[in-house]
């Protein structure tokens, strides 16, 4: 987006809709006031010391924040554990015997933990790697499916002091064995498998193959028996069982004592380079930040049932499913498998059953039950619902109007929340009980996030915005938060220079942003979604939006071309919902239709109908590719794809269609 300026940034959504928290909402919220906006913003530190105070210490810190771009320490002098305060401290007074997890696997069994429990689970398991000869300091890389043993796992790890460094049970061997050699992990725990469309993910298998490659830093690996077959090929000295280990162990296994800056967690991204980054987080700041967040976005009660749909994989489970929610004392849902497995509604079916409050999900998991038709929900009891919230890329509007409608029953305020993997936590976002929303705007800073929007040559428009005015550019965060990463594992220069060097002194998080005549945000996707053509800045999401809001369209993918004469030209990749044709009518409809919704100038020139787009294992669609596959280049790296054979076949068709 180099030539993003004020003046040639179009006004391109004109969304109007607004949706005012409903009085019933406002009246019991966590947050009902907006003046808490302005009372953050005067003292952001003294606001965020207000919620570390909130955690339980050990020892208090002396200093709140020490920040000199790129580096921010908080808290320090403080001493604390992140285990003591999402399970002790819940199991030691009047949450004792309240459920802390409620697990489903994919075949439908139910496992349930109160916090007492979960205490002695915890304890067992961080004494089962203290025996291996892990403590303080030392990293344990984690591969396992969505059991309750995972966030065991990890708060077992935040109880010794060992940093944990999930890796997604979809990521390849080679991609397991580059995130544990980069991290030196002491030991992987891993499990026989994982249940993911009735089919067995062979995780402890993979593991073997990042071994055979060569993983010399790892002395042990721990194998959960999820499958029960008994397959698991056992290496005796290197291999362990749980089962043999950690049932043994005593369940009093005391909390380090961890300062405030110490690592908690290793977390891999992937970077535009290739190679993934290291992100890592410490302690008092994360916990801070997650705890703050949890409870003003989520608007969290004692009889909440939290069912965020993410995989302890991603950051989002790190901060919503495990330390977030459990900070909290509150109980939270925990799901295996796929959303269509044994059929479409099984995320309906999971509400109805466990009787959740909130549901936190994706706006493409939320594309496709749109795809899927209403008859799923519809036939599911949602009554238990009471507030929904969405992550991971912008939301279309047609997307966030038909969760509000068709699961909300236009009764559940929608919480539309942009963060990274290196911010630890929410950023953007609204606060139910105050903020009226608008579908497809993140709305406003959550209160002590000090953000802006940049034009290219780093100027303040926010500064000089004005009500009535709209501005776009890029967004920076221009203040330190508790819970920013410290930074990426053992690459300090990467992290200055990927993040602070765009915009020096300003966290630059990659993301396109517009300021609205109302103050609100508009994350418009990566800087690099962002098309010129014909000297105008259009996003690939207001495009995509754009199709989406078609009857016939299911999915867009929205790509800019290199074009002799426009700079760029639009490329659209379009998956249709059932019942449709791909004719040319069809296709010169949908021109049409973005022509009409945005503007002449947004008119894509190719529309290409196809089954399937590229994504990534959390569900990102890789436009990169997609711009490969419509340059007619050889497609770049794949290896981050749920399915390389997708985008092969699109390559095919889209060059058999052209010629
Ligand atoms: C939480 C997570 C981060 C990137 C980020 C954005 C995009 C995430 C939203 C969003 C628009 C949102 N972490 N993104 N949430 N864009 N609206 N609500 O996804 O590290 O995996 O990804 O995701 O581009 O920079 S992440």
């Amino acid at each position: 987006m180099s030539n993003a300026t004020t003046e040639t940034i179009e006004t391109l959504l004109q969304e109007a809709r607004s949706f005012p928290p409903s009085p019933a909402f406002a009246a019991q919220a966590n947050v009902g006031d907006p003046a808490i906006y302005d009372e953050a913003a005067k003292d952001p530190i003294a606001w965020w010391e207000g919620w570390a105070k909130q955690l339980d210490w050990f020892e208090p810190w002396h200093t709140a924040c020490e920040f000199k771009a790129p580096n921010a320490k908080w808290f320090l002098g403080g001493k604390l554990n992140a285990t003591y305060n999402c399970v002790d401290r819940h199991a030691a007074g009047a949450r004792k015997n309240k459920t802390a997890i409620i697990w489903e696997g994919e075949p439908g069994d139910v496992r349930t933990y109160t916090f007492a429990e979960l205490k002695d689970e915890v304890s067992r398991a961080a004494n089962a790697l203290k025996s291996l000869g892990i403590g303080k300091g030392d990293v344990v890389c984690v591969y396992m499916p969505m059991v309750p043993e995972l966030a065991i796992v990890m708060l077992a790890c935040a109880r010794i002091g060992a940093p944990h460094s999930v890796v997604f049970g979809g990521f390849s061997a080679e991609s397991l064995q580059e995130r544990t050699n980069d991290a030196s992990a002491k030991v992987i725990i891993t499990a026989d498998g994982g249940w993911r469309r009735g089919k067995v993910i062979p995780l402890k298998q993979i593991v073997d193959d990042a071994m055979t490659m060569g993983c010399p830093s790892v002395e042990k690996v721990i194998v959960l028996d999820r499958i029960g077959d008994g397959k698991a090929n056992m290496q005796p000295g290197r291999d362990v069982w749980w089962h043999d280990l950690v049932p043994k162990q005593s369940a009093d296994c005391p909390c380090e004592t961890m300062e405030s800056e110490d690592l908690l967690y290793i977390l891999y991204t992937s970077g535009s380079t290739g190679k993934p980054k290291g992100i890592i987080h410490t302690t008092g700041g994360y916990m801070t930040g997650v705890l703050a967040t949890s409870k003003l976005v989520f608007d969290l009660k004692e009889n909440d049932i939290h069912f965020c749909t993410a995989d302890c994989g991603w950051v989002t489970g790190h901060s919503y499913i495990v330390y977030g929610p459990l900070a909290n004392g509150t109980t939270v849902l925990m799901y295996e498998g796929a959303p269509d497995t044994p059929d479409k509604d099984r995320f309906w079916r999971l509400v109805e059953k466990h009787r959740a409050t909130i549901l936190y999900t994706a706006p493409t998991a939320i594309r496709a039950f749109m795809k899927w038709g209403d008859e799923y929900p519809d036939r599911c009891d949602l009554s238990s619902l009471r507030l929904l919230g969405s992550v991971g890329e912008p939301i279309n509007p047609e997307a966030w109007i038909w969760y509000q409608q068709t699961i909300g029953k236009g009764r559940c305020p929608v919480v539309d929340t942009w963060w990274q993997t290196e911010t630890g936590a929410i950023m953007i976002t609204p606060l139910p009980g105050t903020t009226a929303t608008k579908p497809g705007s993140a709305t406003r800073p959550f209160p002590g996030i000090s953000a802006a929007v940049l034009n290219d040559e780093g100027q303040d428009l926010t500064a000089a915005w004005q009500p009535g005015q709209e501005i776009g550019g890029y967004l920076v965060i221009d203040k330190p938060w508790p819970s920013m990463t410290r930074g990426i594992l053992n690459d300090p220069e990467r992290f200055a220079k990927t993040y602070w060097s765009r915009f020096p002194g300003k966290y630059f998080p990659g993301d396109g942003a517009k300021m609205d005549a109302d103050g609100y945000y508009w994350l418009l996707g990566r800087v690099d979604d962002i098309m010129l053509v014909a000297g105008h800045n259009i996003s690939t999401m207001e495009v995509e939006s754009a199709l989406v809001d078609h009857p016939a369209v299911a999915e867009a993918a929205v790509i800019g071309r290199t074009h002799e004469l426009k700079g760029q030209a639009i490329a659209a990749f379009v998956i249709l919902r059932a019942g449709h044709e791909s004719t040319p009518t069809l296709v010169d409809e949908l021109k049409g239709h973005v022509a009409h919704k945005i503007g002449a100038l947004a008119r894509p020139d190719d529309i290409f109908i196809s089954a399937e787009l590229p994504k990534t294992r959390s569900g990102k669609i890789m436009r990169r590719l997609l711009r490969d596959v419509a340059e007619g280049r050889a497609l770049g790296d794949t290896t981050t794809l749920a399915d390389p054979a997708v985008v092969q076949a699109l390559k095919d068709k889209y060059e058999s269609t052209e010629s």
